[in-house]
C-alpha cells in the first residue's frame, strides 16, 4: 500500500523524480547485462547494486553536481546519474582503450574527475578518512563543497570508520556519511558487525546526528540526505544516514551466495524492491502508466545493449602504455623496460578472472 500522498508534498521537482526512476531502471537493466556478459566470460568481474538502485541513487541525485563522491562498492551507477556516458563508463568493465582509467583497475571500480567521483573503494573503509579529508579541504578553500562517503555495513567494523567519524565530528567538516546497510557483507549478516541497536546510533558517540530510513524508500532516502547535505553545506557539520536495504543479487559475480544464505530471506525483500515502491508512488501520483513503464524498460535495454556493442568493440590500451603517467620523465629503468616489452610479441588475451 502505498500512502496518499499528494502531488504538492513531492519532495523534489517532478522532473527529477522522473528522472529517478529512469535511472533505477537504468542501473537494474545494465547490472543484468552486465552479470549475463560476466558468464559469458566477456568481462573478468562485476559487481551489481540490485536492489539497492534507491539507496545509492536517490542519495546521490540529493547531492549538487559538483560534491564530490567517495563510493564504497555499490555506487558506480550514481556517475550515470551525474551524467557520465555509458560507453566509457562500460570500457572500465571491459578494461580496454576506451577506458579513461586506461583499463589500470579491477573491473567495476569506475571513476572520473568529471563528474567528481572517485573509484570505488576494494580496501573496506579506506575511503571514509579519504571523503573527509576532502571534505576539510573544502572547507578550508571556503568553496561549499560537501563530500559524501559511501559505505556498506561491514566498512563500519573497520578502523578507519571511527578515524573518519571521529574526526569529522571534532573537526565538524562538511562530510554526509551514507552507510548501505544492506545485511550482508559478503557472508557476513550484519548482526555479526555490530552489537549497537543500530549503525546510525553510532554517530551520537561521535557528537553528530545520525538517522536510520528504509533504504528501498527512494523518497525517504532523498529526504534524509538531502537535509544532511543542507545542513553540511551550511556549516552545520555532518551527519550519518543509514539506508537499510538489502543486497538481492550475489556479494559479486565471485560470489555464491546459496552457500550461506536462506533464499527465503531474498524472496521477502524482493517484495520490497525499490524499483516497485517508487513507481507504485509515482503511478499512485498519477505520473506513470503502465505503458510508460514499457516504453522505459525497451528504451533502456536498446540504450544498454547498444552501448554494449560500441564499448566491446574498442582494442586493448597498448601494452606500452603501462609505463605511461607514472613518472613525469621515464627514468633508464623504464625505458629499458619499456623497449624490452615492444620486442616481446603480444600473448594472445588472457580471460581475467578474480
Ligand atoms: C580491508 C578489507 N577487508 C576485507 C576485504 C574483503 N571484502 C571485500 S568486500 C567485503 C564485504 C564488504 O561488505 P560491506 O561493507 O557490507 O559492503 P557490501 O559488499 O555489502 O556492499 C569484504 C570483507 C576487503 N576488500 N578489504
Ligand atoms: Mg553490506
Amino acid at each position: 500500500m502505498q500512502p496518499a500522498q499528494r502531488i504538492d508534498a513531492l519532495p523534489m521537482p517532478r522532473e527529477t523524480l522522473l528522472r529517478l526512476y529512469r535511472e533505477m531502471v537504468r542501473l537494474r537493466t545494465l547490472d543484468e547485462r552486465m552479470m549475463t556478459l560476466q558468464r559469458q566470460g566477456r568481462v573478468g568481474f562485476y559487481g551489481a547494486c540490485t536492489g539497492q538502485e534507491a539507496a545509492t541513487l536517490a542519495s546521490a541525485i540529493a547531492l549538487d553536481p559538483k560534491d564530490w563522491i567517495f563510493p564504497a562498492l555499490r555506487e558506480g551507477g550514481a556517475m550515470l546519474l551525474r551524467g557520465f556516458p555509458l560507453v566509457p563508463y562500460l570500457c572500465q568493465i571491459f578494461g580496454n582503450s576506451g577506458d579513461e582509467t586506461k583499463g589500470r583497475q579491477m573491473p567495476s571500480h569506475m571513476a572520473s574527475k568529471s563528474v567528481n567521483q572517485v573509484s570505488w573503494s576494494s580496501c573496506i573503509g579506506t575511503q571514509l578518512p579519504q571523503a573527509v579529508g576532502a571534505a576539510m579541504a573544502a572547507r578550508i578553500k571556503g568553496d561549499r563543497t560537501v563530500v559524501a562517503a559511501y559505505m556498506g555495513d561491514g566498512a563500519t567494523s573497520e578502523g578507519d570508520f571511527h578515524v573518519a567519524m571521529n574526526f569529522a565530528g571534532v573537526f565538524k567538516v562538511p562530510v554526509v556519511f551514507i552507510c548501505q546497510n544492506n545485511h550482508w557483507a559478503i557472508s557476513v549478516p550484519t548482526g555479526k558487525q555490530t552489537a549497537s541497536e543500530s549503525i546510525a546510533i553510532k554517530a551520537q558517540a561521535y557528537g553528530f546526528s545520525g538517522v536510520k530510513v528504509d533504504g528501498n524508500d527512494a523518497i525517504a532516502v532523498y529526504v534524509a540526505v538531502k537535509e544532511a547535505v543542507d545542513k553540511a553545506r551550511t556549516g552545520g557539520g555532518p551527519s550519518l544516514v543509514e539506508c537499510e536495504t538489502y543486497r538481492i543479487g550475489a556479494h559479486s559475480s565471485s560470489d555464491d551466495p546459496t552457500r550461506y544464505r536462506d533464499e527465503k530471506e531474498v524472496e521477502q525483500w524482493r517484495k520490497r524492491d525499490p524499483l516497485d515502491l517508487l513507481r507504485g508512488r509515482l503511478q499512485a501520483w498519477g505520473m506513470w502508466s503502465a505503458t510508460d513503464e514499457d516504453s522505459l524498460k525497451a528504451r533502456a535495454l536498446e540504450e544498454v545493449n547498444a552501448a554494449i556493442a560500441e564499448a566491446e568493440k574498442k582494442p586493448d590500451p597498448p601494452r606500452e602504455s603501462l609505463f605511461d603517467d607514472v613518472y613525469a620523465a621515464m627514468p633508464w629503468s623504464l625505458r629499458e623496460q619499456r623497449e624490452e616489452l615492444l620486442a616481446t610479441p603480444a600473448a594472445p588475451r588472457a580471460g581475467a578472472a578474480h
